[in-house]
């Protein structure tokens, strides 16, 4: 890989996960220099971190991948419905390898800063190892998902026994085997790591906040016909996908949930169920995202199931979650509710039994202490800004984004901030990110950031900034969208719920890929309306 002399280069990338591998390959062929700094050892972000036993994708393999490159598309052999980390890892490889990116991607190596300077109209920019680089352009594309975090109780490093976080899970994978073990979160981290765990250890105990809503993945092999016919007609699909709510086509639905007889409701939602795809758990009726009474019917549904399957009614009931389906990410797993049935694996409900510290021994809540050989943390991240304000980002006069943002972020379609010129995000809050199947909303951002760059470079024009009136509206028409929608309700991380301190305000934009797209179109159409160009 390159190494980082004092230099100057067009666009500084920072994060070489699935958009900074596009970035790169799309800044190259408008035959800009870019330096891409990666904090891992090797490229794929999310898919390099997240190795816990059991990690996989939750949006189908032939959908969640490169639509830019029609030989990749045909060509690249995927082998599962819901593809494993290693089996994501090595197409993120693979992808890096093909478009020769690896020679300008600076691995090992986290950008501590970047300030503007308005003088000079360029981006300085800072490492960990105090290299510095001069760009004009800054993108962030460092991942939704990517700064984690760890339970805020005492006691976590007087712990004898091993500790693991799901996000930064060894390279040469852990040995359960005959060891009593402790697992903090069940997110889709925990979900999908607990069944796995389960089968190895000795003995599990899962310590839950608050339960998750989770499908059977029904993952399997992909089967040779389906792979040819979504080749056959990938062009059709991918701009289905564009058009979406999701990311992921999807038929639109006609009825509310409260319009249609029970036996119509329930047989609705045992196909979603048996289909294994949480898009059509969410768009099963019209109604589910915004009416409660819509929803109670889709966690009637999913307790239910829940009731059936675990077979110790309290287990049951613990895990059966209260908030309205949807408004926290649902999660996709293997045998995760069945994994409770064993008796080698405990449940212990942090709402009746609060967490209190860690100890050398293990783990104390309100009621007892209980003792562990490992304790593995699937505590999730701070998520959407925290890989932003771990940086110290500095804009005009010297602004800190992290001071700017301390009342929740402020942005233009996600893409800009006012006060940060020349600076881009890919899928920041504001944008439909975390709400979408990622790939195709990384896609989409490449492709607008990387057209404005080119619009400034071949207009000669010096800087870009959002407007603050063009933010402020669009920052309301977010929030707008949220308050019609029943997000707000759960305390989830899409609220910044998750982090003690957090400003609560829904990140994401819940109006659907599509319509924002259109949005950034119109905007890029319109000679990047709502923003400033300089000379
Ligand atoms: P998540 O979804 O944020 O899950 C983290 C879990 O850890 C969740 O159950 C949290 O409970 C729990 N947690 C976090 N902090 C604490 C403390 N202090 N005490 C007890 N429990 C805690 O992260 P994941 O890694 O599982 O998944 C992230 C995304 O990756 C997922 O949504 C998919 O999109 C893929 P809480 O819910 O906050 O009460």
């Amino acid at each position: 890989s390159a190494s980082a002399p004092n230099r100057s280069v067009d666009v500084v990338v920072v994060g070489a996960g699935f958009s900074g591998l596009y970035l790169l390959h799309r800044l190259r062929e408008l035959n800009l220099s870019a330096v891409v700094f990666e904090a891992g050892t090797d490229v794929g972000g999310t898919w390099y971190w997240n190795r816990y036993p059991g990690a996989r994708v939750d949006v189908e393999s032939l959908a969640y991948s490169y639509s830019f490159s029609e030989e990749l598309e045909q060509e690249y052999p995927w082998e599962e419905r819901y593809p494993t980390q290693p089996e994501i890892l090595r197409y993120a490889q693979h992808v890096a390898d093909r478009f020769d990116l690896r020679r300008d991607i600076v691995f090992r190596t986290r950008v501590a800063a970047a300030h503007w300077d308005d003088e000079a109209g360029t981006w300085q920019v800072r490492t960990e190892h105090e290299d510095a680089v001069t760009a004009r352009f800054l993108v962030l594309a460092t991942g939704c998902l990517s700064a984690s975090k760890l339970p805020e109780i005492p006691g976590l490093d007087t712990f004898k026994g091993a500790t693991f976080h799901t996000a930064h899970w060894p390279h040469e994978g852990v040995d359960f085997t005959g060891q009593r073990v402790g697992l903090i979160g069940t997110g889709s981290s925990g979900v999908q790591s607990i069944p796995v765990i389960a089968e190895q250890a000795a003995d599990l105990t899962v310590f839950q906040r608050t339960p998750a809503y989770s499908l059977p993945a029904r993952n399997r092999r992909l089967r040779p016909d389906e792979i040819a016919d979504m080749r056959a007609g990938y062009r059709a699909y991918r701009k289905a996908q564009r058009e979406s709510g999701f990311g992921v086509p999807t038929p639109v639905p006609t009825k509310s949930a409260l319009e249609v007889s029970d036996e119509e409701r329930d047989a609705t939602f045992e196909r979603a169920w048996e289909s294994g795809s949480l898009v059509n758990l969410l768009t099963a009726f019209t109604d589910t995202a915004v009416d409660q009474a819509a929803n109670d019917t889709a966690r009637d549904f999913i307790h239910r199931k829940i009731r059936q399957i675990v077979t110790d009614p309290q287990v049951a009931g613990d895990l059966c979650p209260g908030y309205p389906v949807g408004t926290k990410r649902p999660c996709l797993d293997t045998g995760y509710y069945e994994t409770y049935n064993r008796p080698d694996v405990h449940l212990v409900n942090l709402q009746r039994e609060p967490l209190v510290e860690v100890t050398e021994r293990g783990i104390r809540t309100a009621e007892r202490e209980y003792a562990f050989d490992a304790i593995v943390y699937a505590t999730g991240f701070d998520a959407m800004t925290g890989a932003l304000t771990n940086i110290d980002i500095r804009g005009r006069g010297g602004v800190s984004l992290k001071e700017t943002w301390s009342a929740g972020p402020r942005t233009y379609l996600g893409l800009g901030s006012v006060g940060f010129p020349n600076m881009f995000m890919i899928t920041g809050p504001g944008s439909p990110s975390v709400l979408s199947n990622m790939v195709v909303s990384i896609e989409q951002h490449v492709e607008w950031v990387t057209g404005v760059i080119e619009h400034l470079e071949k207009q000669g024009l010096r800087a870009i900034e959002p407007t603050q009136q063009a933010q402020d509206s669009w920052v309301d028409h977010v929030n707008e969208i949220a308050g019609y929608t029943l997000y707000p309700k759960a305390n989830s991380w899409y609220m910044g719920a998750n982090v003690p301190g957090k400003t609560r305000v829904f990140m994401p934009y819940a109006g659907g890929v599509g319509a924002y797209r259109k949005r950034c179109d119109e905007v890029a159409a319109q000679g990047y309306e709502g923003f400033a160009l300089t000379a």
